[in-house]
């Protein structure tokens, strides 16, 4: 029997909304690894709802690592998503610096906005820190919104293509140094997914899948969740890319009929058997 992989997962918790741990969580559970939260903040909602309430726990992260540090825990990878403030950034380098194993994954998936706009909690110093946590990361996970902030282009000129995406990827990557999948990406109206540049092979490849109708919130959060389980769990890149974008895709199909607010996610939970560890 192979140990059961820990990932540390350092996110907020979203009380209500399905997004990052309330999905990290569950998911990684389900596809048979041990998942360690480190939450970055208490929030009522997520941040697309109204009057949403905010707790940041910076000095409570510091504790929890000082703490973990004490226990010797060491992980397989450490995932990283939506941080509370600027200084939070500084304590995920230092975490990644501390808790991972020898040849383990750090996943950052660069949160900082979605349809050209940033989350109105993320401020221009906090995106700044952002690009740089990307520096640190073995993958990243950034949409079309995220790459032109990390690249300093304008959403709406970037490219929409194939060939584009993958250039993107490249510029990304920096030189080629990690690997990066691009979401939110289609070659036309019928499709949506992913661009995939692996480092190992410096190639790009696409996890396409039918586009479902719906701009569902969460589904970045989904999708990176799904990829870092089957990281972990030995799967290549594109592999995994393609399990996420096709999982991504059943949540949607799945939930578009049921006429729910795209604000409340997609209904994850009944499909969440399809990933599971035995099926891995
Ligand atoms: O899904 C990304 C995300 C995570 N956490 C919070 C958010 C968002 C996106 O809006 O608001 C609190």
């Amino acid at each position: 029997m192979t140990a059961t992989p820990k990932v540390a997962a350092i996110h907020d918790i979203s009380g209500f909304g399905r997004c990052s741990l309330t999905v990290a969580l569950p998911i990684l559970s389900v596809m048979g690894v041990q998942c360690a939260v480190l939450p970055t903040a208490y929030l009522s909602t997520h941040t697309a709802f109204p009057d949403f309430t905010f707790l940041d726990l910076t000095e409570e992260m510091k504790k929890t690592m000082d703490h973990w540090q004490t226990l010797g825990l060491r992980f397989d990878a450490v995932y990283s998503g939506f941080l509370g403030c600027t200084e939070q950034i500084g304590v995920v380098e230092d975490f990644i610096r501390r808790f991972r194993k020898d040849n383990a994954l750090a996943v950052v998936d660069p949160v900082m906005g979605d349809n050209g706009v940033r989350y109105v909690t993320y401020t221009d110093e906090m995106c700044e820190a952002t690009c740089r946590l990307t520096e640190k990361a073995d993958v990243i996970t950034p949409n079309l919104t995220e790459a032109a902030f990390l690249l300093g282009e304008d959403y709406e000129t970037l490219p929409r293509d194939k060939a584009g995406y993958a250039e993107l990827c490249r510029a990304l990557s920096g030189g080629g140094v990690r690997s990066v999948v691009l979401t939110g990406v289609s070659d036309g109206a019928d499709t949506l997914g992913a661009a995939v540049f692996d480092r190992e092979t410096g190639q790009v490849e696409f996890a396409l899948t039918d586009r479902i109708p719906g701009e569902y919130h969460g589904t970045g959060d989904v999708f990176s969740s799904v990829l870092t389980g089957a990281l972990v769990r030995g799967r290549k890149l594109t592999e995994a890319a393609a399990l996420a974008a096709k999982f991504v895709r059943d949540c949607a199909e799945r939930t578009f009929p049921q006429g729910t607010p795209m604000r409340e996610g997609v209904d994850f939970e009944p499909l969440l058997y399809t990933i599971g560890a035995d099926r891995l």
